[in-house]
């Protein structure tokens, strides 16, 4: 009876190579819990959730969460039972190093995260790991966090480690996890920990720190251990597709603005030939910062040549979180009384009529393509929420549908290179703002029960009848 209605299904006849990788992801503040376990040190969403009970939506934390610290094995049983070709979850750096520091080495951390990497492989799966999922370690923070630029340093040092720890299982590496959105909203709008609220300010010397410490580890990497790991290091960046309001200059502006002030951060910096932060950023982020004795010290800071040539070319491939579209505009003149960062991107942006808009995802692609020269794209997060978290999940199975289906258009009709695509999530989780409301699980999770059983939705299902096929309408 569960499953008696039937879900839409893309109508395309085209089929994802056999060298596409299909995989789900994780984090790990999101899904670990035993957060003061077995030497385990503070974070900073623990303490941010713990000083302040009601830092999230439904006052929740992730202390316990779906308990994956004591599931391995079940929880790789449900990865072999989607058939996925990797898992995408992250270390969590004071599980690993309590203080942050690498000199603090936990045991304890190191048995974990090597029994997940060891059943993953003996169960033909690959592990994908990031290093950097926002649970920055607490004494880090105490430093001021990432606007402090000695923290590129600590990230080196703790990349260090897990290359030395891991490197020989581990294939493939994320640095960050989309840096737009833990620097913006943790060091800017405040919504994220640590909850800093210096809009325009911090977020750029978060992300200034963070840029340098991703190319930093890349170039460890290249020096230290590409040549005997023989890995792949990247980063996951995040943005929505936004769509112009209309064909008028101000808005096509608007929404041009907008992705180079979200994707282009990051990315141009990167993947650019050029390097360094997109023009557009840097002229209207110089012009709207304060003039002091006729110099202008602008909010965005600098690199220098050497640093724009380290940064430039520092990623094996593009990690693409992507979950929806926004339609933009120009910004009207009461949001110049807003925050400086809606300022700097001068533009408002809304949800379409069509919430799903799938058709974004491959505009999305298509830009990155043409933008950075093709690269090879690792779609890195993408899924959909719902707060029913009904077994018969029809919406997230529309939702994976339609954005296969526009990944399959954009591989086979316009020649964007897409090498993999993972469903977030694996299980219902703790979501940043909005706790155990907000679903976006493969697999259904029951927070009352204290063992936390897991059960697949309809959603498990259909993604591991794609990945077998390799078909979306099968
Ligand atoms: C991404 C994060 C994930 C997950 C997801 C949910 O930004 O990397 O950890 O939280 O978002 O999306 P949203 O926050 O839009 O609900």
């Amino acid at each position: 009876a569960i499953f008696s209605f039937t879900c839409l299904v893309g109508a395309q006849n085209y089929r994802f190579s056999s060298d596409f990788k299909f995989g789900v992801a994780t984090s790990a503040y999101q899904v670990e819990g035993a957060w003061n376990v077995s030497g385990k040190g503070e974070n900073i969403w623990d303490w941010i959730t713990h000083t302040y009970p009601n830092y999230v939506l439904d006052g929740s934390n992730a202390d316990d969460t779906c308990l994956s610290y004591y599931k391995t094995k079940e929880d790789v049983q449900l990865l072999k039972d989607l058939g996925v070709n990797y898992y995408r979850f992250s270390i969590s750096w004071s599980r690993l190093l309590p203080t942050g520091h690498s000199y603090s080495l936990n045991e304890d951390g190191v048995r974990y995260y090597l029994e997940l990497i060891d059943e993953l492989l003996d169960n033909g799966i690959n592990p994908v790991v990031t290093m950097f999922h926002w649970d920055l370690p607490y004494p880090l923070h105490e430093l001021g966090g990432w606007p402090n630029p000695l923290l590129d340093d600590y990230f080196v040092q703790y990349a260090k480690k897990l290359f030395q720890l891991f490197g020989d299982k581990v294939k493939y590496w994320i640095t960050f996890n989309e840096p737009f959105v833990f620097c913006h909203h943790g060091y800017g709008s405040g919504v994220l920990a640590p909850g800093y609220v210096q809009d325009g300010i911090g977020s750029y010397l978060c992300g200034h720190t963070v840029l340098l410490a991703h190319a930093k580890t890349f170039k460890l990497y290249n020096d230290d251990f590409r040549r005997d790991q023989q890995g792949q290091v990247g980063i996951s960046l995040d943005t929505l597709w936004y769509e112009p309001a209309s064909n008028s200059r101000e808005d096509l502006q608007a929404a041009t603005n907008k992705i180079q002030s979200v994707l282009g951060w990051f990315a141009h910096p990167i993947f650019s030939t050029a390097g360094d932060y997109p023009s557009t950023m840097r002229e209207r982020i110089d012009k709207l910062s304060l003039e002091v004795e006729g110099y202008r010290r602008s909010r965005l800071p600098r690199f220098s040549t050497e640093e724009i040539d380290l940064i430039k070319g520092s990623s094996d491939f593009f990690g693409l979180n992507h979950y929806r579209t926004e339609i933009c505009q120009t910004a009207p003149e009461f949001l110049y009384e807003s925050p400086s960062y809606l300022k700097d991107s001068d533009a408002f942006c809304y949800s379409p009529p069509d919430p799903n808009a799938a058709w974004g995802l491959r505009k999305l692609l298509n830009w990155i393509k043409t933008e950075y020269n093709n690269p090879p794209v690792f779609i890195s997060e993408s899924g959909f929420a719902d707060n029913t978290g009904t077994l018969n999940d029809c919406d997230r199975v529309d939702y994976f549908n339609s954005y296969l289906e526009q990944v399959l258009l954009a591989i086979e009709e316009d020649n964007c290179r897409v090498i993999s695509y993972t469903a977030w999530s694996l299980l219902d989780n703790f979501e940043w703002s909005l706790g155990y409301q907000s679903k976006y699980g493969l697999h259904y999770v029951d927070f009352d029960d204290p063992d936390r059983p897991r059960i697949p939705k309809r959603s498990a299902k259909v993604y591991a009848n794609i990945i077998r096929t390799k078909a979306i309408d099968s």
